[in-house]
């Protein structure tokens, strides 16, 4: 039967096609989908619809849909840069290969509204990208009173306070009188020292826009002075 054996050839390279053709989309592993758009819509699921939060190393095709001219789908990290341009809309088809590390997709043109983070991998939990500025620690101003008739508060390089912007503050106070106290008075804010105490104190304290005024009270006539706050 000549006439069968072409076909059965024929019939053997495309089972073996079919085969390797399997072969090589299994090595390229798995396809997950991208959208972005319509509205402030960003997305990657895979094959069964899900959010992707964490994916095993490898080979993934990424197909993006991409909905809108306003926006764009830029996926990023290690060893990973593709984007869609902004004004065009269509479906774009990458393969991409993930490592042990966190991943990003986001819209170019509104990046904080549109981003989401995914982990591959052991790569450490990606963490929020909430930006939290330290607070300055609260600047240090130095008051004593004595010994003999003195009072004075200065700012930590010596100069006296004067004027001061409006903030937190932390004061460092040496009575060294047994005669006088250190007492700062003004908007929101009365310390005091005790007339008899001799020693150190440390207040922290929040200065308000207005006129501070401190003093020793035995003496408040002559041992005083004053701080504009702005
Ligand atoms: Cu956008």
């Amino acid at each position: 039967m000549p006439s069968f054996k072409p076909l059965l050839i024929v019939a053997v390279a495309a089972v073996a096609a079919f085969i390797l053709s399997g072969a090589r989309a299994h090595a390229q592993g798995t396809t997950l989908h991208g959208t972005v758009g319509p509205a402030f819509n960003i997305s990657l699921v895979d094959a069964s619809g899900d959010p992707v939060s964490h994916l095993d190393p490898g080979t993934y095709t990424i197909v993006v849909d991409d909905k809108s001219e306003e926006h764009n789908f830029h996926l990023t990290g290690t060893g990973v840069d593709q984007v869609t341009p902004i004004e065009l809309l269509g479906t774009f088809t990458w393969t991409v290969t993930f490592t042990d590390a966190n991943y990003t997709f986001r819209c170019d043109a509104h990046p904080t509204l549109m981003t989401r983070t995914f982990g591959v991998g052991n790569a450490p939990p990606p963490t929020t990208t909430t930006t939290t500025t330290p607070k300055p620690p609260p600047v240090k101003l130095l008051g004593t009173v004595g010994p003999g008739s003195s009072i004075s508060l200065k700012k930590s390089s010596g100069a006296a306070a004067k004027t001061l912007p409006a903030k937190k503050y932390t004061v460092s106070v040496r009575d060294l009188s047994k005669v006088q106290n250190f007492h700062l008075i003004g908007p929101g804010v009365n310390r005091s020292t005790g007339v008899g105490f001799t020693g150190r104190a440390s207040w922290t304290i929040t200065l308000k826009k207005g006129t501070y005024r401190f003093q020793s009270d035995p003496n408040r006539a002559r041992l005083h002075g004053s701080i504009r706050v702005t």
